[in-house]
């Protein structure tokens, strides 16, 4: 399986590389390190994505690397690849607008994701559950290729496995994990000043604005579920990017007892963003997919289409619901039924 994708690759002159709507930290990265990796065999390689890098991982690329995709720019050279490459994608679906030409283009389709399967879409599919990032998986790759793995390849790679990982936290953080990023920081990267960039180069207004939101946290189901809603007014008043008010993603999921930890995030003009997070007792990639959403076990995501609080009005009942079945602490008449069983 690794052997086929790695000739894909040997056997492709034109490649180009795209990941999903709104890129995070891991699907920029894998790109950069992707194309590098891939440029340094001479191939000739785009990246083409449908949304800004966030400006955290803006000092990976001094610039012309990535490119926003235009039909007018792009769609004739699309059509004419031989690979087309989705990292990190989850469902093809968030391919945004490059759907349509990655679709119909006579370049074989390639998915390397950590993300489980959920389409038909592509061609062939890498997919390595077990890993902590998409970053993760090219690192295999970058080595089968025989690519020297140096500075400029490490740098990425290890921003996107720390993206995914939130810093080497999460339950992917596994020790081949570490082994790998005992290699990126032995090429020469700085860890800590890439730390520093990430984390520590945002401005007053998104600091606020993550004080504001942290401030109106809101529990439901006996302090199981907690859920922050940010809206286009509060976006507006502190004048920070979509990508920028994501900081306060995983903040619901960090107070005792709680389960499952909700983020609503007006992102366009009719339109919400939701991703859902758990400890791990409640599969939120199952409640994601109810709702044309997806992700993984302890992470997932979904698009509504309507404002924040007929967002928060419309899901959280069903979450909830879904919830309880999937804890199976449905109805209070059964907790108390179940306590005087015991008694
Ligand atoms: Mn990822």
């Amino acid at each position: 399986m690794l052997k086929e994708i790695v000739s894909l690759f040997q056997n492709s002159r034109k490649i180009a590389l795209t990941t999903h709507i709104a890129p995070d930290g891991d699907a920029i990265s894998s790109e950069l390190s992707l194309f590098r990796a891939l440029r340094r065999l001479g191939k000739i390689v785009r990246i083409l994505n449908c949304g800004e890098i966030p400006s955290e991982y803006r000092f990976l690329t001094l610039g012309g690397e990535i490119e926003q995709y235009s039909p007018e720019t792009h769609d004739d050279w699309i059509n004419d690849v031989d690979l087309i490459v989705s990292l990190d994608i989850g469902s093809a679906r968030r391919l945004g607008p490059l759907y349509t030409p990655v679709k119909y283009s006579r370049g074989v389709k390639l998915s390397i994701d950590h993300h489980p399967v959920t389409d038909e879409f592509y061609d062939r599919y890498y997919i390595c559950l077990e890993a902590s990032s998409t970053s993760e998986i090219i690192y295999t790759f970058v080595s089968e290729l025989g690519v020297n793995l140096d500075r400029s390849i490490a740098e990425p790679m290890y921003c996107g496995i720390e993206a995914d990982t939130q810093s080497f936290r999460l339950a992917g953080t596994t020790s081949v994990c570490h082994q790998i990023v005992s290699e990126l920081i032995d090429t020469g990267i700085r860890a800590e000043e890439i730390h520093h960039r990430v984390h520590c180069e945002k401005s007053l207004e998104r600091r606020l604005l993550f004080a504001e939101g942290l401030s109106k946290i809101q529990l439901a189901s006996s302090g199981q579920i907690a859920w922050i809603e940010i809206d286009h007014g509060m976006i507006a008043r502190y004048d920070v990017s979509c990508e920028e008010a994501l900081d306060l993603v995983n903040e619901p999921l960090t107070i005792r007892g709680v389960e499952v930890g909700l983020f609503f995030l007006a992102s366009k003009e009719d339109e919400t963003r939701v991703s859902l997070r758990s400890r791990g007792r409640v599969d939120v990639a199952r409640i994601a997919r109810g709702f044309g959403g997806g992700g993984h076990r302890h992470a997932a995501g979904l698009i509504y289409e309507g404002t924040t609080e007929d967002a928060v009005k419309d899901l959280l009942p069903q979450v909830q619901m879904q919830f309880e079945s999937q804890l199976g602490v449905s109805h209070p008449i059964f907790a108390q039924r179940a306590k005087s069983a015991k008694a």
